[in-house]
């Protein structure tokens, strides 16, 4: 295969709402491509790019998938991405290398949720964009309602660069506004047929003409003063002003086809090798440290692996991003982020299941390598000259949907765990955590399909049976009003006995809180706690009725009931122990007998301080349609949610709320249900609040229950 140089090379990403046909695309332009001589497709279970037994079961892509087309001496490297919300992951990891993002439009929806989802991520990115409406052979296409809808969501930067004469069964034409001429495609799809735009069509074709000469226009002040004086631009003028419209995001013309049928393909590839950016055109990416990557073939190489795969019969395989320097067969590289030396020693262009062997590859160019030793998604590779160099990483969306999982068979235990480590190097949206605290494994991810996906793997592909759960809630104890309690730990039995009595004053901890002034403070110690909050121990102790040497195990005998709290055995916080009294005995007392007491004279003084539980409060915050708003703020309040604020965002609204994290359950699947998938949400932990008291209650008794199980 042809060595091609970075103005040679367009990175495109496919994106958007699911079934608009982005597979299909990819596909036709593989095709049109000269890649493959026969096109599969994703009703016949044999696409290039849904080919993973998950995809074929489901018939939707699930996976990003990696793909080229050579057309007119350029390179075309294609990312087709899954549509679904829970795959976010992927859409986000194939614009961080895409240099233009095509968003696929069904011409029978228009703008749907995933268009909506997946623009988010492009604008925050500032990826340039285009629009290819697809399905317009579709009996309900309606490409007039189409460009309304993007006009209405996305405003006038969305402009009509191709329009179909005849959208509907029978489809078959397109003028092209940037070419001024008539392109009908042959029924079985392939090369248009180039003709003059008829009579009946010009009037229309100029009206769209003249917006995209003023569109051009506005991409540069050199071309908008040639514009205001001719009233025009040359073809040559045009042209320009339409990439570097696009380049710099002041416009996002919108193109015409049916994937499936194959027609406005070739010429789509046509327009992409002729107005996208390469490489080198858009914002350069940088490093952690802050430095230009400028796509300089003698420049170190820095290589970005924005995803890895396992492939039935390759192994690894690492797709990469070259954002400087070149990458030649054979070449030793350093992994910046796992400090493990791998050596290149294949090189692939990757279509999917094809492959080709290249020898180099050049800065910009999307290349993959197999066997690499210790690299993951979202790793930099570097050579020994830039050693360090990390290409700013992926922002993966933050996790929404969690499930504690467990393997059916114990057996099994240490390889799900292998299992999950290798899962989450693939896809880092995948996260998991074995949760000490809950004495659970949490699998977290982008939502429950996500969750599904995850399991079928784990089961079909490493043959491990698992289980999900609802996890379990991190509550805390804590006291709120001070008690005193007493307790001596004493044991006669044959030889030497055990002697150890303690008293001791508790109170509920708050930051700058004074000190109790009943027992003057000889010595104190602040713990700040590993799950969060603080313990306060004072030795309050006079005339020796203790000695010294027997706090330290007063103090494990607390952490201990600490730990496991008195109500509900979850973590206690937040509590200042004043021992101001005890009894030493001179044969028995030793530090186990203190460390009791101490534990039991804790134990009892807390049950009597009016013990609270709490739980953790997520800020959660919403995006959802005006007209779904009541419906999503009624089952808000459900979950005992405290609605912080709402803001409008286009046609959004925003809710900012407080909800405790044991009503957050299956929340994803909820709010998906409630607004057919249009909005999206967020949590991050906020706070540790006290929960109600009916809910205290059910608590306590559910623990009682639990114990009791236990004996
Ligand atoms: N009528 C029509 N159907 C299409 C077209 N492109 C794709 N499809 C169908 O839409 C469904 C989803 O296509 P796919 O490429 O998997 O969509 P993706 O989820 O965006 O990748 C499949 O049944 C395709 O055959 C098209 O141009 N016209
Ligand atoms: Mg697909």
């Amino acid at each position: 295969m042809k060595v091609y140089q970075t103005n040679e090379i367009k990175n495109i990403a496919l994106i958007g709402g699911a079934k608009a046909g982005k597979t299909t695309l990819g596909e036709a332009m593989l095709f049109e491509g000269g890649v493959i001589n026969r096109r599969g497709s994703v009703d016949d279970k044999n696409s290039v790019s849904d080919y993973r037994e998950i995809e074929l079961e489901r018939q939707a892509s699930v996976f990003s998938t990696v793909l080229y087309a050579e057309y007119a001496g350029k390179k075309i490297n294609i990312i087709d991405a899954p549509g679904f919300d829970d795959f976010l992951g992927e859409v986000v990891s194939a614009l961080k290398v895409a240099d233009t993002a095509v968003m696929v439009i069904n011409a029978q929806n228009g703008v749907e949720v995933g268009t909506e989802i997946t623009w988010r991520h492009v604008a925050r990115l500032q990826k340039p964009a285009i629009f290819a409406v697809n399905q317009l052979e579709h009996e309900k296409a309606n490409f007039d309602e189409a460009v309304r809808q993007l006009k209405a969501q996305f405003g006038d930067k969305a402009i009509v660069a191709q329009y179909p004469v005849n959208a509907g069964t029978g489809f078959d034409s397109v003028v092209d506004v940037l070419k001024m001429k008539l392109y009908k495609f042959p029924a079985g799809g392939g090369k248009p047929e180039i003709q003059d735009i008829p009579e009946s069509e010009k009037a229309k074709a100029e009206e769209f003409q003249n917006a995209m000469i003023e569109a051009a226009a506005e991409s540069e002040e050199a071309l908008m003063e040639v514009f205001f004086e001719n009233g025009t631009l040359t073809p040559e003028e045009l042209a320009k002003g339409i990439r570097q419209g696009i380049s710099s995001r002041t416009m996002f013309p919108i193109l015409c086809m049916s994937a499936k049928n194959n027609q406005g393909v070739n010429r789509f590839m046509e327009f992409i090798v002729e107005n996208l950016p390469a490489p080198n055109e858009v914002e350069f990416t940088k490093t952690t440290e802050d430095k230009e990557l400028p796509f300089e073939a003698g420049n170190p190489p820095v290589a970005f692996v924005f995803k890895t795969a396992i492939e039935p019969h390759l192994g690894e395989i690492s797709f990469f991003k070259v954002f400087d320097g070149t990458i030649t067969e054979a070449m030793d590289m350093l992994n910046s982020d796992t400090g493990s030396k791998e050596r290149l020693s294949q090189l692939y262009a990757i279509a999917g299941k094809n492959r080709q062997k290249v020898e180099k590859v050049m800065p910009g160019d999307i290349a993959a390598t197999i066997k690499l030793k210790d690299t993951h998604s979202n790793n930099t590779l570097t050579s020994s000259k830039n050693q360090g160099e990390k290409v700013s990483g992926v922002d993966y969306p933050a996790p929404k949907y969690r499930m504690a999982v467990k393997a059916k068979n114990t057996a099994d235990e240490e390889k799900l765990a292998t299992v999950l480590k290798e899962l989450h190097n693939i896809d880092p949206t995948l996260i998991f955590e074995h949760s000490k605290e809950l004495k659970q494994i949490i699998l977290s991810g982008q939502g429950e399909m996500h969750l599904n996906v995850a399991k079928w793997m784990i089961e079909n592909q490493h043959k491990v049976s698992i289980e999900f759960f609802p996890p379990k809630i991190p509550y805390r104890e804590t006291i709120t009003k001070p008690a005193k309690a007493t307790y001596r730990h004493k044991k006669q039995s044959g030889g030497s006995g055990q002697f150890g009595e303690v008293h001791m004053m508790i109170e509920p901890y708050k930051e700058g809180k004074p000190d109790q002034t009943e027992f003057p403070i000889r010595g104190r110690e602040e713990i700040n706690l590993p799950w969060g909050g603080r313990l306060m121990f004072h030795n309050c102790i006079v005339g020796g009725a203790i000695d010294a040497r027997f706090l330290p195990a007063i103090l494990k005998g607390i952490m201990e009931k600490m730990e496991e709290g008195p109500l509900t055995g979850s973590y206690a916080r937040d509590i200042i122990v004043n021992v101001y009294d005890g009894k030493m005995h001179p044969v028995d007392s030793n530090e186990i007998s203190f460390k009791l007491a101490g534990r039991n004279a804790f134990k009892d003084a807390f049950k009597n301080a009016a013990p609270k539980i709490m739980e953790p409060i997520y800020d959660v915050e919403v995006m959802v349609p005006e007209e779904k708003m009541g419906d999503v703020m009624t089952d808000l309040q459900g979950r005992r949610a405290l609605i912080m604020g709402m803001e409008s965002e286009g046609n959004y609204q925003k809710i900012k709320a407080k909800v405790p994290l044991a009503e957050m359950n299956r929340y994803s699947t909820t709010l998906s249900s409630l607004t057919s998938g249009r909005a999206s949400y967020g949590m991050t932990f906020a706070e540790y609040q006290q929960v109600p008291a009916d809910v205290q209650d059910q608590l306590l008794k559910a623990y009682e229950e639990q114990e009791k199980e236990e004996e």
